[in-house]
């Protein structure tokens, strides 16, 4: 999923990232119940409509994104207060009104309210945490209001303990969710943690049931992580990438800023079909980062998008026919060996 924080794949049109294979962007109840404000969004007829994008969207619930802001929040059993990064100005948001802000937003996958503590911490306050996000997880559920092609998601959380994530896994199936996804990863522990907390926590989700593993990743984890038995991710690194003219392509990350692609009249990647690879060379795509021309970020994100969404086709369609075994090594060979 492309992410869509305040109602925009920043740089990009809606037809843009349509063109790129997206299906379904996210998007995030903190920044928007800011600005401009839920009950805005709702009168411009919700997030679909103000955005431009037919597809579904995916609401992240905003506990997340407040934790990340450090010092300008209090937690308390019921929910968070925070002050707004944008004015300063006192927030609350609890299980039942981020829940109440989602529907507001029209979000077609709803995601519960939930805490995410950063790793490493210790598996008492990775206990306390998980128990908290499992009641707001009840209480999320209780503020849904099912309809027909709209959805919720439970979130695992745990951190790295093997019981935490089995007995979060209990008590959100118990509860019964659209989907689930697992929270609380790649918040500082590494991959190789990652993958060995997946390894333990995807066998025990629902086998018919969508699994998201939330804020991640490189192109590196997405594979790990499918491997492991995702179906969904998000991410602002193919976005935030792009913007700061690093491309993602089959052999690994380019910088375009570097003065080595100044002359290069390739383009970006030969196997891209995106406006950037069809229509650009590198040096164009070089020369619009060091002018500082808004058009290098735009082209870049759109090449990332493209990059993402075609990794992600290619390995649906190896699962597909079976051939997921050989494709991830030559995958990894591929972006180890660097540029052509
Ligand atoms: N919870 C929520 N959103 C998230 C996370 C989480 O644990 C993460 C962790 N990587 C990213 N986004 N609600
Ligand atoms: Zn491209």
């Amino acid at each position: 999923m492309p992410v869509g924080t305040v109602g925009t794949v920043k740089g990009m049109t809606m037809d843009a990232v349509r063109s790129t294979g997206a299906g379904i962007v996210l998007g995030n109840t903190y920044h928007l119940m800011l600005r401009p404000g839920a009950e805005r969004v709702r009168k411009m007829g919700g997030l679909h409509r103000m955005m431009d994008w037919p597809g579904p969207i995916l609401t992240d619930s905003g506990g997340f994104q407040v934790m990340s802001l450090g010092a300008l929040r209090k937690l308390d059993a019921d929910g968070v207060t925070f002050n707004s990064h944008i004015d300063g100005s006192t927030h609350r948001l609890t299980p039942e009104s981020s829940t109440r802000i989602q529907h507001a937003l029209n979000a077609t996958i709803t995601m519960c309210f939930d805490e995410c503590p950063a790793l490493p911490a210790t598996p008492e306050r990775l206990a306390e945490s998980m128990e908290l996000s499992m009641r707001w997880a009840a209480r999320s559920r209780e503020a849904f209001v099912p309809r027909e092609g709209y959805g919720q998601f439970g979130i695992v959380q745990g951190g790295t303990e093997r019981d935490l994530r089995a007995r979060s896994v209990r008590a959100l199936t118990e509860i019964g969710f659209e989907g689930y996804a697992i929270g609380g990863l790649a918040v500082g522990e590494g991959q190789e943690l990652m993958f060995a907390t997946l390894d333990f926590t995807t066998p025990l989700l629902p086998e018919r049931q969508a699994r998201y593993l939330m804020g991640v990743g490189t192109p590196d984890d997405l594979l790990g992580g499918v491997e492991r038995g995702v179906d969904m991710f998000d991410c602002v690194m193919p976005t935030r990438a792009g913007r700061t003219a690093r491309a993602y392509t089959e052999r690994g990350t380019l910088n375009l800023r570097n003065a080595r692609h100044a002359d290069d009249l390739r383009p970006l990647s030969p196997h891209c079909d995106c406006l950037a690879c069809t229509r650009h060379s590198r040096a164009y795509l070089h020369h619009l980062f060091r002018a500082e021309e808004m058009l290098g970020p735009t082209l870049l994100t759109w090449h990332n998008l493209a990059y993402y969404q075609r990794l992600m086709r290619t390995i649906r369609a190896a699962i597909l026919d079976g051939t997921l075994p050989d494709l991830a090594p030559r995958l990894r060979a591929h972006w180890a060996a660097g540029d052509w």
